[in-house]
């Protein structure tokens, strides 16, 4: 189905709806957050209806802070209130009960548009979820291309960088699709912007956090994992995992922090047929929940009632897990990345 066709669907799945709660996932990263924004304003161009963007979690990463703060996406915390307000739902770069977003498992969205592998469980009056895209927000540059509406530097600049960081600049799990996407938005993107949200300013506890990270990273043959402890700041788990797998001969990362009362893991990996999706989800079974594509990956582990001693066991006890499904081997002698 072309994607014009796409928009038609959408436009009779949306009639005389009054107002749509647009939910990222938990921790909204930039694919997500440029995608919500730009189905806000489809939805609203488009099809005069308004929406609101709500996300579970927080806005953790400073890039993702500086695109939050300079392209004026209105995205704002989920609570209780809008979720009694709103009859209607959209799941952007996330599927229903998946375990990374909000919405509660009684209510049906309206629309899910993603491009995470599809679930059994994932219902709605709309459903658009590509798997052989490597970001949402190349999805989101088809439908806005295909809307025929005025493209605004602030989405494409967002849903540009929503891409390439997704794709690390179309070098991770990338397609066709999402160079075309890339090169469609490139000249309509608001340069100094894109720079200022690459480069933020940082806090003191950005530094001392990646200091801890790698005070406590080993590694094992071609696996690094590092433990984080207690973390504010949930995004710093996946960037962790991304810095750590740029070590040399390394081709996994694990990376795992306590954030709040939930464990959360993080992997990476630069063999591109792996599934490392499946992997976190085998690891954390039946504890938790995770999901993922072929090289990037993350789960959570609820633990509210977990003594700070088990859960050091349970970590070690997944690293151990971890080293065994890559390396096929039982685990001797971890070393420290810094010794
Ligand atoms: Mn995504």
């Amino acid at each position: 189905m072309s994607t014009e066709e796409k928009l038609l669907e959408l436009e009779a799945a949306v009639k005389g709806c009054h107002g749509i709660l647009i939910l990222t996932h938990d921790n909204p990263d930039p694919d997500s957050l440029s995608s919500a924004a730009t189905l806000r304003y489809i939805l609203a161009k488009k099809f005069k209806i308004r929406s609101k963007i709500a996300y579970g979690g927080i806005v953790g990463r400073a890039e993702n802070r500086a695109m939050v703060q300079f392209l004026k996406i209105p995205a704002s915390p989920l609570n209780e209130e809008l979720l009694e307000k709103y009859h209607h739902f959209a799941l952007l770069d996330t599927q229903p009960r998946t375990g990374n977003n909000s919405l509660p498992h009684s209510i049906t969205p309206t629309i899910v548009i993603d491009h995470h592998p599809p679930r059994k469980t994932t219902k709605g009056a709309f459903l658009d979820i590509r798997e052989n895209y490597g970001a949402t927000a190349t999805l989101l540059t088809e439908y806005l291309f295909a809307s025929g509406l005025e493209i605004p530097a602030t989405l494409a600049t967002a849903l540009f960088y929503g891409l390439s960081s997704e794709t690390q600049n179309l070098g991770r799990e990338a397609e066709e699709v999402d160079r075309q996407a890339y090169l469609s938005l490139f000249p309509y993107t608001h340069k100094r912007i894109l720079s200022r949200i690459e480069h933020p300013k940082l806090s003191r506890d950005y530094f001392l956090n990646l200091s801890q990270a790698l005070q406590n990273a080993f590694t094992y043959r071609n696996v690094i994992v590092s433990k984080l402890g207690i973390i504010q700041n949930p995004d710093h788990v996946p960037f962790i995992a991304d810095l750590l797998l740029r070590l040399e001969r390394v081709s996994w990362s694990l990376v795992l922090g306590q954030f709040e009362d939930k464990l959360l893991l993080s992997v990476r990996t630069s063999q591109e047929r792996a599934n490392a999706g499946k992997l976190v989800q085998k690891m954390v079974h039946p504890k938790g929940t995770a999901g993922g594509h072929g090289m990037i990956a993350g789960g959570k582990i609820n633990c509210p009632d977990i003594p700070p001693e088990e859960l050091l066991i349970l970590e070690d006890e997944l690293i151990q897990k971890f080293i065994k499904s890559v390396t096929k081997q039982d685990v001797l002698e971890l070393k420290a990345l810094l010794e």
